[in-house]
């Protein structure tokens, strides 16, 4: 496997010099944030990209994320135009060296949480989701981090409305049409997709979700049947739903080799939906990580992780679940595990 670490650019304060001196990490996760969603990103920029991170002794094989706009997943409005760009972003992004793109298929609203500073016995603080108060929210006025923030009110409740129209069928076959157009492309020019799971696992704001569990994840596989069509299997989205068993699923995408990217992360379950975000370390969460890691290096498998969301310890101040401690204690952490598999699994 390869431990790479998401940067968010060059005003991201964990800078690369702070990344490349945490041990076993080679690369970094990620993408042109400026570009707005939809456009073509333009080639200057990832090259100039591209020659920073390298010049630090890092790689830039995996972008996270070039988003997919909300006029493709309703196929409505410029969708035929950000389709080109899609297309023409991974051309782009494979000339300068990227193995791997991962994207999300979820509605309007990417990863959601009802707080962001919920504070631990420890003093730490965590990303949590709690569904009492998930129930009072208002979806148009809601932004996080790491969303498209460019949408009015007025204009998110009538894609909601939109969403419902098309409802989950039409969501499917609105993903099978985009997978049918980008997969040729990226099998092409050798770049793996990897679809990120809905986070939550469950439909939120009475719109639908689709990547959300095992079932889903084996119908999303074989609507193109390719091994360019993969995974970017992320412990804690999967994991936020009991019902999951994340060790299980690891292991069987992985022996298909569809997972192309791990985001590997824990969380402490609270009943069927609520949760909490976790240190990276078994005990402090509900799942199993050296259960899940072993997973993987059963399979073999030879791809991108990186450690995802950390609490926010010794006083940092970043950008909720993208601060440089904890997320560095998870790399090491899955890098402590990976390595006493390397070295004992011989020894059985
Ligand atoms: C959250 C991230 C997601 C992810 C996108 C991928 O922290 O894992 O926002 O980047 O869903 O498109």
């Amino acid at each position: 496997m390869k431990m790479t670490f998401r940067w968010y650019g060059y005003d991201d304060k964990n800078t690369l010099n702070y990344i490349r001196q945490i041990p076993g990490v080679t690369g970094v996760v990620t993408a042109l944030y400026s570009v707005p969603v939809g456009e073509a990103w333009p080639e200057e920029e990832i090259k100039k990209l591209k020659e920073y991170v390298n010049s630090y002794g890092l790689e830039m094989e995996v972008i996270e994320s070039v988003p997919v706009s909300e006029d493709i997943k309703l196929r409505s409005g410029n969708y035929k135009k950000h389709l080109e760009n899609f297309k023409a972003n991974i051309r782009l992004l494979a000339k300068y060296g990227v193995k791997c793109i991962c994207y999300n298929f979820m509605p309007i609203f990417d990863w959601t949480r009802s707080q962001l500073d919920h504070v631990n016995k420890d003093g730490s603080q965590s990303l949590v989701y709690y569904e009492e108060d998930v129930a009072k929210l208002d979806p148009t006025k809601l932004t996080l981090p790491g969303w498209d923030a460019s949408y009015k009110p007025e204009e998110v409740a009538d894609l909601i409305k939109k969403y419902q129209a098309i409802g989950e069928e039409g969501l499917w076959n609105n993903l099978k049409l985009f997978l049918e157009e980008i997969i040729p492309v990226a099998r092409e020019c050798d770049v793996l997709m990897a679809i990120h799971p809905d986070d939550p696992a469950w439909p939120i704001f009475g719109i639908p979700r689709l990547i959300i569990n095992e079932k889903n994840v084996d119908r999303f596989l074989s609507l193109v049947d390719d091994h360019y069509n993969g995974l970017t299997f992320c412990t804690g989205s999967f994991g936020s739903s009991p019902k999951n068993d994340i060790a299980k699923m690891i292991g069987k995408y992985a022996k298909m080799d569809r997972i192309h990217f791990a985001h590997i992360r824990n969380v402490r379950q609270l009943g069927e939906h609520s949760f909490e975000e976790a240190a990276h370390y078994s005990y402090d969460g509900s799942l199993d990580m050296v259960k899940i890691v072993k997973a993987l290096h059963d399979a073999g498998f030879d791809k991108y992780i990186r450690p995802d969301h950390g609490r926010m310890i010794w006083d940092e101040k970043a950008k909720p679940g993208y601060g440089l401690y904890d997320r560095a204690l998870g790399a090491v952490y899955i890098n402590g595990i990976w390595e006493t598999l390397d070295k004992t699994e011989g020894e059985k």
